[in-house]
């Protein structure tokens, strides 16, 4: 198994210099543009640290490639080839990010062939550095991450998120997925505004699971292996195989806890990041009338 851990220090060292720039940023007033909705939001400080994390990095490595959450909002096609590839995420949270909600991550995931060899989660407010190579375990700030492997569904603390869909269809499916999950029951449901600290938290046994629908390959790709190095199981919300780019995920402590999530939860049409933004693949019913998701 080829060794990356060159690369892995480097993206944890550039991490922490980005977070810089979140933290100074995070104390200030913002100025706020929306995206998709009214609850997708990004800053000047979204775009700065992905300008700072894919510069360090072309520096170093000039024939890497890069699929970055605002470089795509900027108009980039999302387009994973065998190439070494950073999957990044510069502000992970930026809701809570705007609002001074102390949650907020710089998620930086490296893949070659399609296959994810690192993964990186840095939660700047809490100076909690979640890093995992492929084969050689998951780590928080250098102490080694064991998934809970829970595999009772009612001893479940689950975390999801709301994300930013405002259209009716979306919102009655993830509501009612919660409603669904707390009757089984479950111990609780949690949402902490960023997926990738979300989805660490079944890395860390913190919680049990992780699902949502609607999020970005950059929001997960890199918490993904976290879980998986830790002794979790991550897939997609259909029990196949985990898809970064399907815009579906479950994270969980053991298979028994992400089949019976999945047969709970219900999912609603999202477009895939790497379908052609051209094609309308699918409409949901939303309360503007009908919209491409
Ligand atoms: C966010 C995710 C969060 C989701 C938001 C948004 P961003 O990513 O981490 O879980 O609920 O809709 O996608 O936009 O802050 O990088």
């Amino acid at each position: 198994m080829a060794d990356w851990s060159d690369c892995l220090n480097f993206g944890i060292s550039i991490a922490k210099q980005a977070s810089e720039v979140v933290l100074s940023g995070f104390r200030e007033q913002k100025e706020v543009k929306l995206k998709s909705s009214p609850a997708d939001l990004v800053t000047e400080t979204d775009q700065r640290v992905e300008t700072i994390l894919i510069s360090a990095i072309r520096a170093r490595y000039p024939q890497h490639r890069f699929i970055g959450e605002e470089s795509v909002a900027a108009g980039e096609r999302v387009h994973l080839t065998d190439s070494p590839t950073w999957i990044i995420d510069p502000i992970d949270g930026t809701v809570n990010f705007v609002h001074g909600f102390p949650l907020v991550a710089i998620s930086i995931a490296f893949t070659i062939n399609k296959k994810t060899e690192f993964g990186i989660v840095y939660s700047c407010v809490e100076d909690k550095m979640f890093y995992a190579q492929r084969g050689r375990g998951a780590f928080l700030n250098g102490k080694a991450l064991n998934a809970s492997g829970q595999e009772d569904i009612s001893r479940c603390v689950v975390v999801t998120e709301i994300g930013a869909e405002r259209d009716d269809l979306a919102l009655s499916t993830m509501t009612s997925n919660i409603f669904r999950l707390l009757k089984l029951p479950i111990h609780g449901i949690r949402a902490l505004g960023t997926a990738a600290v979300d989805m660490c938290q079944v890395a860390t046994g913190g919680a049990d699971a992780y699902y949502h629908i609607g999020m970005h390959c950059w929001d997960i790709a890199a918490s993904a292996i976290i879980v998986q190095e830790a002794g979790g199981v991550v897939m997609d919300t259909d029990g196949s195989d985990f898809d970064m780019m399907s815009r579906r995920v479950i994270a969980a402590s053991s298979p028994a806890v992400a089949n019976r999530i999945a047969e709970v939860i219900q999912t609603f049409p999202c477009r895939r990041d790497d379908e052609d933004p051209g094609k309308c693949i699918c409409v949901a019913a939303g309360v503007n009338g009908p919209q491409i998701i």
